[in-house]
């Protein structure tokens, strides 16, 4: 049976509830950013943070500032279900999660991020050395105006020199609903973390609130001089045949990679998020995820480039922005940043015809600097909730040279798991936890 709910005015007068208990919205939305003014300040690169100058011309380039919004939201599964109004969308599941409201004025949050989470949760991108304010605003839930949850942010996986930014509502500080409050991070460490919220984190991690939090390699921007290795064009080197970026401070250029990727393994448990909607989610003991996802999005929808998951319930946003798709061209190397925030299952990714080079394992570097003897080749790897890889393609073949008999030749290879029964969205039975790797 395939389940759908109506969804009722329920929304309209959640939005009425809450904005008459959090109003005036402006009194309690405050992003603090060092140099920041409001009009003035600017992302101008796009990329969805203000660093350095885009803040003020006094502000150090190592000086990032974000602003993220938490509460509820919806996105589209990829079995296209006809709803009511006879729209071939996904199923609609209801969820909590993130936005990225960076920039947008203090008076101007409530509204933007009312509804606007998104799956996965905004990318969070910097650089081993930064310093990175990071001001969390807790919008609300305005489907759920009787739930008055707490939110936070935590870095997993992440060094984090301070209890009380580090997201753990048990040891540090929750944020609760019209209130923000500013993370300050010393990003020390570089590698492919996660973040998430910790606040019931077997509920809130299920219900969507998972982002991809990488922080690049000192090496892409300084290079690595006693060994010669170039900055990568990443950190701004105009050479061509430098590398886009390392991995890893690696000292001996062995995790260099021309074009990288996000693979982050999720799952929901449809009944769980139906019934979130409307009474009280189910005994965590009891979740089945049966929407495997990669990047919030189960096959064919991985390989779309559109952003998806704008419905009338969520305001016509576009709540699942990142695609699933890997291409890169002949002789390039491919780094995929390997995450899993499951909360239910280990899953192994496999792929054919590719030998998978692993170069990263828990956001750590496999042997030391200067030592490749630590790297394997696998066609597969296994990861469980929490757990990140960094796994590099070479499509020059295993001997690093493009033009011989070893290369990967052109085409379309696939990234599957084989927990078969994830190869599926919910009870269609094609589809799940598979994308496509284009070689052309
Ligand atoms: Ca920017
Ligand atoms: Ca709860
Ligand atoms: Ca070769
Ligand atoms: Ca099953
Ligand atoms: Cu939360």
């Amino acid at each position: 049976m395939k389940r759908y709910k109506k969804l009722s005015i329920l929304p309209l007068l959640a939005g009425l509830i809450l904005l008459g208990s959090v109003t005036p919205g402006e009194a309690s939305v405050y992003f603090q950013c060092p140099g920041y003014v409001q009009g003035v300040s600017s992302d101008t690169n796009g990329d969805g943070i203000l660093r350095g100058a885009e803040i003020g011309a006094a502000v150090p380039e190592s000086q990032v500032c974000i602003h993220l919004s938490s509460g509820d939201g919806f996105v589209n599964m990829a079995d296209k279900v006809l709803d009511p109004d006879g729209n071939g969308q996904g199923h609609l599941q209801y969820m909590f999660g993130f936005a990225n409201v960076t920039g947008v004025p203090d008076s101007q949050v409530m509204n933007v991020g009312m509804l606007g989470a998104e799956f996965p949760a905004p990318t969070i991108n910097v650089r081993e050395g930064d310093d990175v304010y990071l001001s969390l605003t807790n919008v609300g839930m305005m489907m759920r105006p009787d739930l008055f949850d707490a939110h936070t942010v935590h870095w997993h996986g992440f060094p984090n020199a301070s209890a009380i930014f580090d997201g753990l509502p048990d040891s540090g500080v929750a944020i609760g609903m019209g209130s923000t409050l500013t993370y300050y991070y010393k990003v020390a460490e570089s590698g492919t973390f996660m973040y998430h919220c910790h606040v019931e984190a077997a509920e809130h991690m299920q219900m969507g609130m998972l982002g991809n939090l990488y922080v690049e390699a000192k090496q892409t921007y300084d290079g690595y001089a006693p060994n010669g290795i170039p900055a990568g064009r990443l950190g701004g080197n105009p050479d061509p045949s430098a590398p886009l970026g390392y991995a890893f401070n690696d000292q001996d250029g062995s995790t260099a990679y021309d074009v990288e990727f996000p693979v982050q393994i999720s799952s929901f448990d449809p009944v769980f998020h139906d019934n979130h909607i409307n009474v009280q989610p189910l005994p965590f003991a009891d979740m089945e995820d049966t929407y495997p996802m990669i990047n919030g999005r189960g096959y064919p929808d991985t390989i779309n480039p559109a952003e998806l998951g704008s419905s009338p319930e969520n305001g016509f946003r576009n709540a699942q922005k990142i695609d699933a798709r890997i291409i890169a061209a002949p002789g390039q190397r491919i780094l995929l940043r390997i995450t899993s925030l499951s909360t239910t299952s280990y899953h192994t990714l496999s792929i054919m015809g590719i030998p998978m080079k692993v170069v990263g394992n828990g956001s750590r570097k496999l042997g030391l600097a200067n030592d490749t003897s630590k790297y394997y080749y696998t066609n597969s790897v296994t990861l469980g909730g929490g757990e990140a890889m960094e796994v590099i393609l070479d499509t020059r073949g295993p001997d690093g040279i493009q033009g011989n008999a070893d290369d990967i030749a052109p085409g379309t290879y696939f990234l599957y798991t084989t927990n078969l029964d994830h190869l599926a969205n919910n009870e269609e039975d094609y589809g799940g936890m598979m994308t496509e790797i284009v070689i052309q």
